[in-house]
């Protein structure tokens, strides 16, 4: 069959279009059908069937996690109905006593649910600067089973350095756990830096279209597989089929999406950095970045995530309400730009004192940099600001 199954030794825009496809073997279809079913007839009582119930696997579903797996180069990808809730899935391997450390500036949800619920259930948290690998060592307890970062994070577009973070997490017999939602797998694979499990919420990149929440899950250790597995038929995070073949459908086009908003993205920075309206520019692909060194290590490209300071409250409220294009909303990685002050909206649970120290000030302002024209996207920033 000229159709190819395994498509690991592929680069990586040939694997987001054919990792883990099929065609479906009744009709040869070369999109899995969606599989709108709850439950799967059995021939006979105690038979071992592949499929009984939709909540534990589902044929879509299944496609979507082969094709994640393969993206970011590892053995088993885990679909989730949130990244929050891909998330929860990862934390629920852990139990009461057991300790984690993290990176201090993540998606601002993130940080709700490890200090306002799993807090409560026993489950506790060191939280550093992950920049400082010195950091992350002396917070390490003799119960800490994860080490949780984000790079870059969300939306200080910190990094850390993946490959010195595992060493150091596998040391102490912990496990490096990385959100890739920001770089997705084409700028960055975490699993080629040694950690073990790779999320997404892939509402953002991944989707690429702003018409889905979802999550998801790749690890290679088949055991850790199984375990996370296992905790997601118990608990019930799982997306409808539809959600997961839309998601699917979003990604074979994730290679041709993200140069473009790698490009937007650098375009973007650069005309900010050197426009006086603004301070400080935080974005990886610029050489003023503290950790560019690192980003051209470690990354293929940039993104088109971009944070930036406006000096003030009053001026990023202005800035964001002005521009046209560029929406004001949530989220991120759609081929939309959008634009939102992350103190007000997506970092609003984060206590205020966490976030001044971080830099998460009223003031920044977050550049979902889409694929639009750049020169389209540069006239309504530089329109906005007139007047500001
Ligand atoms: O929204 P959900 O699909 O549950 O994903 C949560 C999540 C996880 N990780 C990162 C890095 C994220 O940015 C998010 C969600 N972020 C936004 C909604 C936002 O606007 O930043």
């Amino acid at each position: 069959m000229a159709h190819d199954h395994d498509a690991s030794r592929h680069r990586i825009a040939t694997r987001a279009i054919h990792a883990g496809q099929s065609p479906e073997p009744v009709t040869g279809a070369i999109m899995p059908p969606i599989f709108q079913t709850s439950t799967y007839v059995q021939a006979e009582l105690g038979a071992d069937v592949r499929y009984d119930y939709a909540r534990v696997s589902n044929p879509t579903r299944e496609a979507l996690e082969r094709n994640l797996a393969g993206l970011e180069g590892g053995r088993h990808g885990l679909a989730y109905a949130s990244g929050l809730a891909a998330i929860e899935g990862v934390m629920k391997l852990l139990s009461a006593g057991d300790h984690v450390v993290t990176e201090e500036n993540t998606y601002g949800g993130t940080n709700r649910m490890f200090n306002h619920v799993l807090s409560r259930l026993g489950i506790t948290f060191s939280f550093v600067d992950s920049r400082d690998p010195d950091q992350v060592r002396d917070a390490m307890r003799p119960e800490t089973k994860l080490v949780y970062v984000e790079t870059p994070t969300n939306p200080m577009m910190r990094l850390c350095d993946l490959e010195v973070l595992a060493g150091i997490a596998h040391e102490g017999g912990a496990l490096l756990v990385v959100d890739n939602t920001f770089a997705t797998p084409f700028n960055q694979r975490p699993l080629e830096f040694g950690a073990d499990v790779v999320i997404h919420s892939t509402t953002k990149y991944l989707n690429g279209h702003s018409d889905v929440i979802g999550g998801g899950l790749v690890v290679n250790d088949d055991p850790l597989a199984a375990d996370l597995a296992f905790v997601r038929k118990s608990t019930g995070a799982v997306p409808g089929p539809m959600d997961a073949w839309l998601v699917l459908r979003g990604m074979k086009t994730l290679a041709v999406r993200m140069r473009a908003h790698n490009e937007n993205g650098l375009t973007v920075a650069r005309w900010l950095a050197e426009h006086p309206g603004f301070e400080a520019v935080h974005y990886p692909g610029l050489p003023s970045h503290p950790q560019h060194a690192l980003a051209a290590r470690q990354m293929e490209g940039f993104t088109g995530m971009v944070s930036v300071e406006l000096g003030s409250g009053e001026r990023a409220k202005r800035f964001v309400e002005r521009t046209r294009l560029f929406a004001l909303a949530e989220s991120l990685g759609g081929v939309e730009s959008l634009i939102g002050v992350p103190a007000l909206m997506t970092h609003a649970s984060v206590a205020p004192d966490r976030r001044a120290f971080m830099g998460v000030t009223d003031g920044l302002v977050r550049l979902s940099v889409g694929i639009e024209d750049v020169d389209d996207l540069l006239e309504d920033l530089e329109a906005a600001l007139k007047g500001l």
